[in-house]
């Protein structure tokens, strides 16, 4: 078989799971949002990590079903949170260029929030800095009927592409997420402590939020906090936990 008919078999025989990042707030610490992150729990390999399918994925089309299949996964695992009676965090999930060109990404989650019961704020919607870029028409009109819908939209691994703030801005962003690398590099001297400082103090003139990425040491949690970074996640949080380990978090909550 194939890699991409293993996968078309992977998601006929649902073999998909979810897992999930914490984001927590940089004044309090506190849970804010969780990234929904595909594994595949492959009968043989184990679970394999999306660097290992999700760009055969993009390649083939299969990320159209994949994506509707998360996010429906994600809607019903809210319905569960909420059915244990605990305060819900929205859930952040990845949509690639490809998905958004499709142009049936808003109705897939408008479908899957409907047949659930879901608020529309509930669902975060990270989208890379390359699907931004293009300015296709059906790229943003799938954006600007999101944004209507209610659902926050965010820009993933900001800084590794060419979109420019005021694209952004024009786009309506809720906020960015700024690659790894920058969080990776915040230590190596004053430069790269003033080039994160930069770029929140541009995020924040145009009214966007800023999260940092890959936190992985109480050294750049602090160094962020200090810069006035919004939200944090990376491994130093949490790395991505299934949602099991999820429902513990949202008790210990409240
Ligand atoms: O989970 P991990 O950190 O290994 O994710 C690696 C990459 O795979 C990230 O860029 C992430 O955005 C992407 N990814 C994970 N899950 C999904 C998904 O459901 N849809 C899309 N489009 N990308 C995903
Ligand atoms: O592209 P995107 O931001 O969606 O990718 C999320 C990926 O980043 C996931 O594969 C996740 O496992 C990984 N990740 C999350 N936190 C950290 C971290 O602190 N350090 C590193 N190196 N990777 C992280
Ligand atoms: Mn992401
Ligand atoms: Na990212």
């Amino acid at each position: 078989l194939t890699r991409q008919a293993q996968l078309k078999q992977a998601l006929e025989q649902d073999e998909l799971v979810v897992y999930y990042q914490p984001r927590v707030c940089g004044r309090t610490g506190e849970l804010t949002s969780l990234e929904a992150l595909a594994r595949w729990r492959h009968p043989s390999c184990g679970v394999m990590q999306p660097d290992d399918f999700i760009p055969v994925a993009e390649e083939t089309g299969l990320i159209i079903p994949l994506g509707e299949q998360v996010i429906n996964k994600v809607c019903d695992q809210l319905v569960q949170w909420r059915a244990e009676g605990v305060p819900l965090v929205p859930v952040s999930v990845n949509v690639s260029a490809r998905q958004i060109n499709s142009g049936s990404v808003s109705a897939v989650i408008a479908a899957a929030l409907e047949r659930c019961g879901i608020a529309p704020d509930l669902i975060e919607v990270e989208i890379t800095e390359s699907a931004t870029v293009g300015e296709s028409v059906v790229a943003s009109a799938e954006l600007a009927t999101l944004q209507t819908m209610g659902s926050r939209l965010y820009v993933d691994d900001f800084g590794t592409g060419y979109s420019s703030l005021s694209q952004l801005r024009r786009l309506d962003m809720h906020g960015i997420k700024v690659d790894r690398s920058f969080t990776a590099q915040l230590t190596d001297g004053p430069q790269d402590l003033a080039l994160f400082r930069a770029i929140v103090s541009m995020a924040h003139a145009i009214d966007m939020q800023v999260v940092a990425e890959g936190v992985e040491s109480a050294e750049q949690l602090a160094l962020l906090q200090g810069l006035g970074c919004d939200e944090m996640q990376g491994y130093y949080i949490s790395p991505p936990v299934p949602a099991s380990d999820v429902l513990l978090m949202l008790q210990k909550r409240h």
